[in-house]
């Protein structure tokens, strides 16, 4: 109900340049057919569509040429960055609850870039649930692949190599405790001991067999709505088993199923702590008659109130 009365803002952002598999420009369009801003209406949604941004001119980086060098399509992405960092202040600064339509993950460096800067401004506490098979936590000097898709939480936390990505504009980076990477299974071994040092939140698939979706993602929750964080979810399909969503770039095998996906969302729904979301990786070029692009906008359902029976959270012991 809370979320009923925020306008949800559709934005397209049809960038691949962040990956090496060309095709997830077509995610915006393919969520969009896949019906979900008739369906977000349904769920009692005030929903606006934005329609796409438009591929932005490539802008000089401001990289030392070393970092540079560690960076495919370098100039592209900080121009889309620095595009989609404007328009996520600005639908933030508008009280929009913002939902950015990937195009590769890369698109979250302007993202929550821009949503940060919003939360900075008001005071409020930003928490990001980065829910992935990887961790996206790589560096141009430690990236294996040279894809900036596997580089944005380096940004977001203030990697000083990364920092020029921005311009001018003003970076309130995260701290690595406000962020949780959940349901990796997919780390690179620089970044694997750069999540230790540094302290990322990180949640892998072994600690979800273990304990499961309800206890590990309640717990969480819990901490952040003592804190009142504004949530960014930021949503890579890849997290999902290649099963149920073949259309990604990279699969990797064990992922979460239809039936944790979907908890993951009912919880999230019920925490009341949504503020903006991305939805990331999808790649139409890949996909199977739709499907994958099709059980995405049953999660976001999910997580915008789509309910089984009408029960309420108030039966959920987490909280
Ligand atoms: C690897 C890299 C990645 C998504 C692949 C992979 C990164 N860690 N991210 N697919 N979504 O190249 O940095
Ligand atoms: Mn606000
Ligand atoms: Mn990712
Ligand atoms: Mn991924």
């Amino acid at each position: 109900a809370a979320m009923a009365s925020r306008v949800t803002t559709l934005l397209g952002i049809p960038l691949d340049l962040g990956s090496h598999t060309p095709g997830a420009r077509m995610g915006p369009a393919a969520l969009r057919i896949a019906g979900l801003a008739p369906l977000l209406q349904q769920l009692g949604c005030t929903v606006e569509d934005a329609g796409d941004l438009a591929p932005p001119h490539p802008k000089e980086s401001g990289l030392a040429p070393e970092d540079a060098a560690g960076c495919l399509h370098l100039e592209e992405v900080t121009a889309w960055t620095r595009l989609i960092h404007d328009h996520a202040y600005d639908l933030s600064a508008r009280g929009r609850l913002p939902i950015f339509l990937g195009g590769d993950h890369a698109l979250s460096m302007g993202s929550i870039s821009g949503v940060a800067r919003h939360c900075q401004e008001q005071g409020r506490e930003l928490a990001v649930l980065w829910i992935d098979a990887h961790a996206d936590f790589n560096t141009p000097e430690t990236t294996p692949s040279r894809n900036m898709h596997g580089m944005p939480l380096s940004f977001l936390t203030g990697e000083p190599r990364l920092r020029p990505l921005l311009g001018g504009r003003p970076l309130a980076p995260l701290s690595c405790g406000n962020i949780q990477v959940f349901g990796a299974r997919s780390i690179d071994l620089a970044e694997r001991r750069r999540i230790r040092e540094l302290g990322l939140g990180c949640t892998d698939m072994r600690a979800i067999d273990e304990h499961g979706v309800a206890a590990l993602l309640g717990a969480l929750i819990e901490e952040w709505r003592e804190r009142d964080v504004h949530l960014h979810v930021s949503l890579d399909v890849d997290v999902l088993d290649p099963s149920i969503a073949p259309g990604v770039g990279t699969t990797v095998p064990g992922g979460a199923t239809y039936r944790e996906a979907h908890l993951m969302m009912e919880m999230l729904c019920d925490s009341g702590l949504l503020g903006s979301l991305d939805i990331v990786e999808l790649n139409p070029f890949l996909d199977e008659r739709g499907k994958s692009a099709r059980v995405l906008v049953e999660l976001v359902a999910s997580l915008f109130g789509r309910t089984v029976l009408d029960r309420r959270p108030s039966r959920i012991r987490a909280f």
